[in-house]
């Protein structure tokens, strides 16, 4: 997809400081962490959200939430607890139109989210 942030990342022509480099997924470190953990997961294929991850059907949104999993386990915060987050649309503030899951952990976190 022409002018889509993450899928440059993923084409590896935008750098960034990634974590986990996988087949279908990539990990990497958010530029502005909201938490002292805060690594976005997302599937090479562009898909503006989750709800179009999900509609594909192709065991890809199973695949980005395990990988989620297995990234709060590596980064060892899940023992104490984290937060797996799909900001979908505007209300939600989404600002980067192909699907990602914040993971985010290492402190303490209010309910409800701002
Ligand atoms: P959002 O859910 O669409 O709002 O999240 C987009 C995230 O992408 C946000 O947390 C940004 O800090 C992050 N990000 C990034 O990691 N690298 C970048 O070059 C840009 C944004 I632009």
């Amino acid at each position: 997809m022409p002018d889509c942030l993450f899928c440059g990342i993923a084409a590896g022509q935008i750098p960034a400081t990634v974590v986990l480099d996988g087949k279908r997924i990539l990990a990497f470190r958010d530029i502005n962490p909201q938490a002292p953990t805060h690594v976005l997961v997302v599937p090479r294929d562009h898909f503006p959200n989750v709800a179009a991850l999900a509609a594909a059907g192709d065991g890809q949104l199973d695949e980005l939430v395990s990988t989620a999993r297995d990234i709060a386990v590596a980064e060892g915060i899940d023992a104490t607890g984290y937060r797996v987050v799909f900001n979908t649309g505007q209300d939600a503030g989404q600002t980067v139109e192909h699907v990602h899951a914040h993971v985010l952990g290492g402190r303490p976190m209010a309910w409800p989210p701002g």
